[in-house]
C-alpha cells in the first residue's frame, strides 16, 4: 500500500472526474456537498489533512480542520479560497498555473472575435433557416481592423493573448501593478490610461481586493464607442451594472464574457444585451486541458505528503513549510 493512502483529503463539491479517481487512487477521500465548515463533522475534523477543491475554502472551513496542511486549488485563479488566513494557520495553498495557459488564451481570441464579428448570431442565422429566407447574414459593424488592443494583467495568461494579437496584426498596450521585465508593449501605470489608449480591452487579471470592479464606468467611457470589453479573468473585476449602462447607451459598442461576478447567476441586463457575446466559463473547458489541470492539482498533493514540498504554492503561501 502506498504511504499516503491513510492521509484523508476532503473534497468538497464538484470536483473533476479525473482530480477524484486520482486522488481516490492515492489517499483517502472524504467528501462533503460544499466548502461549509457545517458539513464537518468531528470525524472529518480529526482526519483531514489535505483539501483538493475547485468550489475554494474559506476562513471558516480552514478553522474548522485543525490538522489541514494543504489546500490544492483546481485552477490556476485562487480567488474562492483565503490564501491570507491559511498562511496564517501555516496550511499551504497551491493553484495550476501555465498548463491552462494557451488554451485560455485560444478561448480569449475566440471570445473577441464572436463578440466583434457576431459569429454565434450568424450561425443561428444560419440553423434558423433564415439565410434560404432572407438572404445574407447583415454585414458586422464591427471588426478586428484597425483596433488597438490593451491587456489588464499582463501575467502568463495576458502574454499568451498578446501574442496571438500580434499575429492577427493588432498592436498591444498593457496595465499591471507593475512593468513586465523584457516585454517590449507600451506599459501604463494606471487602468484609465490604457482604456484611453486603446479601443479594445482584454481583461485577464485575478479576482482581488484590488481589483475589485476595477472595470467601472469611468474605464469604460474613456474605452469610447468604438470599444470593445472582454473578460477572460475575474467577473469580480467588472462594475457589471456599469457595463450594462454601457452596452445600453452606446459608451461602448459591445462586450464578450466568459466570467461573472456570481456565476452561474448572469444579470438578466447582460442576457439582454444584443451586443454582448456570453460564455459559460469555458476558458480551460477540454478535458485535454482539464486533464493537466487535474493532474497538476493531485501532484502538488502527493509532493506535499512524500517530498514535503508544493509543486506550485501560490506567492501568500511560498514560505509555508512542511511539518516535521
Ligand atoms: P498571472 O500570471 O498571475 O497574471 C496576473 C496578472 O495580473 C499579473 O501580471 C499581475 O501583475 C496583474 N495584476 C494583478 N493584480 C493587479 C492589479 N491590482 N492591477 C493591475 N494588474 C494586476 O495569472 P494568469 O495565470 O495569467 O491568470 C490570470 C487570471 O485569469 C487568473 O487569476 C484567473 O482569475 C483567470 N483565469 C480565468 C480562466 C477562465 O476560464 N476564464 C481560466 C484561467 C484563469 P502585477 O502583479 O504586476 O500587478
Ligand atoms: C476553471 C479558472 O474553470 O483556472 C482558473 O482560474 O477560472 C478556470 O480554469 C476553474 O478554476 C475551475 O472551476
Amino acid at each position: 500500500m502506498s504511504k499516503t493512502k491513510s492521509i484523508a483529503i476532503l473534497v468538497p463539491g464538484n470536483l473533476n472526474d479525473h482530480a477524484v479517481k486520482r486522488v481516490e487512487a492515492e489517499f483517502e477521500i472524504v467528501r462533503i456537498e460544499r466548502p461549509s465548515a457545517s458539513l464537518v463533522t468531528p470525524e472529518i475534523a480529526a482526519r483531514v489533512r489535505g483539501i483538493a477543491s475547485m468550489a475554494g475554502a474559506d476562513a471558516g472551513l480552514i478553522d474548522a480542520l485543525p490538522k489541514l496542511e494543504i489546500i490544492a486549488n483546481y485552477g490556476v485563479g485562487y480567488d474562492a479560497v483565503d490564501a491570507r488566513h491559511a498562511s496564517t494557520k501555516k496550511v499551504m495553498v497551491t493553484n495550476t498555473p501555465d498548463v491552462l495557459t494557451e488554451e485560455v488564451a485560444d478561448t480569449a481570441l475566440g471570445l473577441l472575435l464572436n463578440t466583434v464579428r457576431e459569429l454565434p448570431a450568424a450561425e443561428n442565422w444560419l440553423r434558423q433557416g433564415r439565410w434560404v429566407k432572407d438572404g445574407n447574414y447583415p454585414l458586422t459593424g464591427l471588426t478586428l481592423r484597425g483596433r488597438r488592443a490593451g491587456i489588464f494583467g499582463m501575467g502568463r495568461i495576458g502574454l499568451a493573448i498578446a501574442r496571438r494579437l500580434e499575429a492577427f496584426g493588432l498592436p498591444v498596450e498593457y496595465h499591471n501593478r507593475s512593468k513586465v521585465e523584457g516585454v517590449s508593449y507600451p506599459y501604463h501605470p494606471t487602468l484609465e490610461s490604457l482604456a484611453e489608449s486603446v479601443d479594445t480591452l482584454i481583461s485577464v487579471a485575478p479576482g482581488t481586493p484590488s481589483t475589485a470592479k476595477a472595470v467601472n464606468a469611468e474605464i469604460l467611457g474613456a474605452l469610447g464607442s468604438n470599444g470593445v470589453f472582454v473578460n477572460i479573468g475575474r467577473g469580480s473585476t467588472v462594475d457589471e451594472e456599469a457595463l450594462a449602462k454601457a452596452l445600453r447607451d452606446g459608451t461602448i459598442a459591445a462586450a464578450g464574457l466568459d466570467v461573472f461576478a456570481d456565476e452561474p447567476r448572469v444579470p438578466q441586463s447582460l442576457l439582454e444585451a444584443p451586443n454582448a457575446s456570453l460564455l459559460p466559463h469555458v476558458g480551460s473547458a477540454s478535458v485535454h486541458t482539464r486533464r493537466a489541470m487535474a493532474d497538476l492539482c493531485v501532484d502538488n498533493l502527493v509532493s506535499w505528503f512524500t517530498e514535503k514540498k508544493a509543486v506550485t504554492p501560490v506567492p501568500e503561501t511560498a514560505k509555508v513549510t512542511a511539518g516535521a
